[in-house]
């Protein structure tokens, strides 16, 4: 008879006899099988225990040392017309891609293990769910798929219920930069990756497939997959608002998930749903639900410490992946603004010296469960999602941007995060600290033409009665000295209050050519070392920068010819003549 895993089946044949590997694994998500796989490791040294007394369970990966970031200069979408890729994206013919990456695959897994991976991204039972399957060569990437995705048995089953799924294809190869690409069809929902073994580029479920082609998908369907964190934040009173926030990669999005509110704010809780990623559906209510398609968090280890994020911290002495971490002498993880502590190794495994650089690399990271986040919210698997009651966007911007305004209404909340840029972080290779455009924090990972991405926003805030207000920050302002100009992280709760009283009608709020900032008094400052000039700078209206500022938005969006809605520029000239 035939079984609605007969494709899957047929593709793991064909897979296999492409790269013809000694043998075939299925991933069933088991314990004992984990277990036999970090053994393995460990015996290979691609894991290297860490101290159990002080971190049972934990083990520290050292990538190749040139294979340490996602590679946007080597990621390609692949749709039939290169209009539809858009010029945000790198596009190449989806025959000729084929062909490209097919010839690195043959015969790259002899002498080696192919591991199958069905997962399910959301929890296993949302009708918001989808499912893939990632066929690997690397059992690190096994593992860290266990705890970022709902993998194994109960992802076959909904599988073969379902009959369809993503497929994605990866191989470590020889994790040689010449030889390394991430490419995506979004039309055959297909994903191959070659050459490197790190994040975004190998577990081909978060950035390939949950935005990628999730974003594809969404269009078609009618729905947002977003980079983008969901947190609740209840107020004493005992009410929950969860609020999604869009903040490019290092930004600050797992530390604003997990914050933890300051002591002049007793009685007020933060409930972590998701820290990277949001996929949104309109609900029947009008409103827009959220679901976190992922099960644990791949964070940024650098700066996480226990004044900055002290939830993170204590999820972190078990049961957890470090990769590019440093070691102290008695074997525990270590990195910038961990600790005082010394390092004695550095994360390519030399003896540590100041000289060589950061012990730990900049965008080095912890793979853990989201289970064991004390701020784990139990709607997390709930598979309605939540609702949405404020969408956050936001940059690192040093100067100008201020710490807080909302946008008119839905149209001129699309036009603010089509308008956003940040400067350039470690998680991606090249340049860091440079400011570019990264609409809604998607540059990187919109799998098709921002203009029509931007047409999709617009016609999905039309179809709700009751759609989130839309907000900006920015917590990176600096001081002519170049020092950070608000406190950020717990404190950031201050903002978020601020605009949960706008959400409930608490806050009027001071309207200006931007948009609407906090009015005099409604920020809650109180116990925070901030004077009266600091604060005021960061909520002023520059208003010659911001004409410069939406002269080379203009120019922006005109780059996008006609694909680029008319109403976004229209938003634009209305904000522009404003401010004239
Ligand atoms: P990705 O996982 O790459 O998508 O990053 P992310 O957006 O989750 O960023 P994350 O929260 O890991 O923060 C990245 C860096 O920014 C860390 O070094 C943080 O310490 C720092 N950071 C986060 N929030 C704040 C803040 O409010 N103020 C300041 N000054 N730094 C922050
Ligand atoms: C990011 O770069 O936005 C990340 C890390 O969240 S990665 O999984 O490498 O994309
Ligand atoms: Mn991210």
């Amino acid at each position: 008879m035939a079984s609605k895993l007969d494709s899957l089946n047929q593709w793991v044949n064909d897979v296999a006899a492409l790269t013809t590997p000694d043998q075939v694994v299925w991933c069933d998500g088991s314990e004992a099988q984990s277990q036999a796989l970090k053994a393995q490791m460990l015996a290979t040294g691609e894991l290297l225990e860490l101290n159990q007394q002080t971190h049972p369970g934990c083990y520290l990966h050292r990538s190749d040392p040139s294979d340490v970031a996602r590679v946007e200069h080597l990621t390609f979408v692949c749709t039939s017309s290169r209009e539809d890729a858009g010029p945000n994206n790198h596009w190449m013919d989806p025959g000729q891609a084929h062909e490209k990456i097919d010839a690195l695959f043959e015969g790259c897994m002899r002498g080696r293990t192919m591991y199958v991976i069905p997962y399910c991204m959301g929890p296993i039972d949302s009708p918001f769910s989808r499912c893939g399957v990632e066929i690997t060569d690397s059992p690190y990437v096994v593992e860290n798929m266990r705890l970022m995705t709902r993998m194994g048995a109960p992802a076959l089953a909904r599988i073969e219920a379902e009959g369809s799924f993503v497929r994605g294809l990866h191989s470590i190869g020889e994790l040689d930069p010449e030889r390394r690409f991430i490419m995506h069809f979004p039309e055959e929902l297909t994903i191959k990756s070659y050459g490197s073994g790190y994040g975004g580029n190998a577990l081909l479920g978060k950035k390939c497939h949950a935005l990628r082609l999730a974003s594809w998908q969404a269009r078609e369907q009618g729905w947002l997959a977003e980079h983008m964190l969901i947190v609740g934040v209840q107020s004493p009173a005992g009410d929950t608002h969860y609020i999604a926030a869009a903040f490019p990669s290092a930004c600050g999005k797992t530390n604003l998930a997990m914050l933890i509110p300051p002591e002049t704010h007793p009685g007020w809780k933060v409930w972590t749903v998701g820290d990277d990623i949001c996929w949104m559906h309109p609900g029947k209510d009008g409103r827009l639900w959220a679901i976190n398609p992922e099960s644990g968090f791949f964070g940024v280890a650098p700066g996480t410490g226990a004044k900055t994020n002290p939830n993170a911290v204590a999820m972190l002495d078990r049961d957890a992946i470090f990769t590019n971490v440093g070691v102290t002498a008695d074997n525990r993880p270590w990195w910038e603004g961990l600790s005082d502590d010394q390092p004695v190794k550095d994360w390519q495994g030399r003896d540590y010296q100041s000289g060589n650089g950061p012990a730990a690399h900049p965008n080095s990271r912890f793979t853990v469960s989201m289970r064991q986040c004390a701020s784990f919210s139990p709607e997390a698997d709930n598979p309605a999602g939540v609702p949405i009651s404020a969408i956050v966007f936001g940059g690192r911007r040093a100067s100008l941007i201020p710490l807080v305004f909302e946008a008119r209404d839905w149209a001129h909340g699309v036009l603010v995060g089509a308008s956003m840029a940040s400067e350039t972080t470690a998680a991606a290779t090249g340049a860091v600290g440079v400011v570019r455009r990264d609409p809604m924090a998607m540059k990187p990972f919109c799998g098709y033409n921002f203009g029509d991405y931007w047409r999709h926003w617009l016609r999905v805030g039309g179809e709700l009665n009751n759609p989130p207000r839309i907000f900006h920050v920015n917590w990176f302002r600096k001081s002519a000295e170049g020092r950070f100009m608000w406190p950020g992280f717990g404190d950031n709760l201050r903002v978020l209050q601020w605009m949960i009283d706008r959400c409930d009608g608490r806050a009027t709020g001071r309207e200006e050519p931007i948009g609407i900032l906090p009015a005099e008094g409604e920020l809650e400052t109180s116990g925070l070392q901030l004077d009266a000039d600091t604060l005021q700078q960061l909520l002023a209206v520059d208003r010659d920068g911001w004409r410069a500022e939406l002269a080379t938005v203009g120019e922006y969006l005109a780059s996008y010819g006609e694909r680029c809605p008319e109403q976004l520029q229209a938003e634009r000239e209305r904000t522009q003549s404003a401010l004239n």
